[in-house]
């Protein structure tokens, strides 16, 4: 039997301890590569971090596994039992050539069912928290229920490069009072959280950049879908919207009828 609140204490510690080691990290240089393609970079940092995960578990908690974006994924293909999936470094763009806004993604699950989700961005010393029931938190303070702000009032955020991927979300682009792209889905979610973004939308999103966030935002009342409105998998790519009820309502009629 898992104790939630214990994995919960112990996952947190490991979230700052793996943030300290990024910055720490930081201070020297990053050793950069690329996996697919020039722009999806990989450093030795993301490695080193999703490593750490992994030692941690077999230590402490041997019968969970461990779905990671650095190779360990490629080891799942179910989620029976508790399935950590994690996201060392989302945002690693950001991190090689900002230096900010980049964050560790951590999803609990357990027969498919999200129980703890942290998002961290590790330059802002920022935590986002969920415990399953328990409600959102950002360092400690309790998140409100998402509010079903207008569109012509929200903020949302997108990749600028998927917009050419479908017009239809040019009326998006013109009513809404401001348009974003930050470059880490994890914390993008997060901010649709907070209440500081209405809606993030992205066309090609894996299960660690979101399985964090989905536990996070389930907890205030936002709505987590692929495209088309279906419940995500956390298992396969997908499509991906994070929104308040009454923009993610919106964003179905607009874009499917
Ligand atoms: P990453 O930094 O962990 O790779 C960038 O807009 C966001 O999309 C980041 O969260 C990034 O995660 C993710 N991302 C980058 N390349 C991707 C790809 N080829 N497919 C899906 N998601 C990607
Ligand atoms: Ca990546
Ligand atoms: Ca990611
Ligand atoms: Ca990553």
């Amino acid at each position: 039997m898992n104790d939630w609140n214990e994995i919960y204490n112990t996952s947190k510690e490991w979230i700052l301890e793996a943030g300290d080691y990024i910055r720490e990290k930081m201070k020297s240089s990053i050793n950069v590569s690329s996996k697919a393609n020039q722009n999806d970079l990989v450093t030795d940092v993301d490695k080193a971090v999703e490593e750490f995960f992994i030692e941690k578990l077999k230590d402490k908690y041997p019968t969970h596994r461990l779905m990671g974006e650095e190779g360990s994924a490629e080891l799942i293909s179910n989620l029976n039992g508790t399935v950590w999936i994690l996201d060392p470094i989302d945002g690693t763009v950001n991190f090689v050539h900002q230096e900010c806004f980049f964050a560790v993604s951590l999803g609990i699950y357990h027969e498919g069912v999200g129980m703890v989700g942290f998002i961290y961005d590790v330059m802002k010393d920022e935590l986002f928290t969920a415990l399953k029931g328990h409600g959102a938190y950002v360092n400690g303070k309790k998140l409100d229920t998402v509010s079903n702000v207008s569109l012509q009032e929200s903020i949302l955020s997108v990749n600028v490069g998927w917009i050419l991927e479908d017009r239809r979300l040019e009326y998006f682009v013109k009513e809404a009072r401001g348009f974003r792209s930050y470059g880490s889905a994890a914390l993008e979610i997060a901010y649709v959280a907070a209440g500081r973004l209405e809606a993030y939308i992205s066309f090609a999103l894996h299960p660690w950049d979101i399985a964090g966030g989905a536990v996070i935002l389930k907890e205030v009342g936002g709505i987590v879908s692929n495209y088309e409105g279906r419940e995500l998998t956390y298992l396969n790519k997908d499509t991906f919207i994070a929104a308040n009820p009454a923009i993610h309502e919106l964003l179905m009629d607009k874009l499917h009828n």
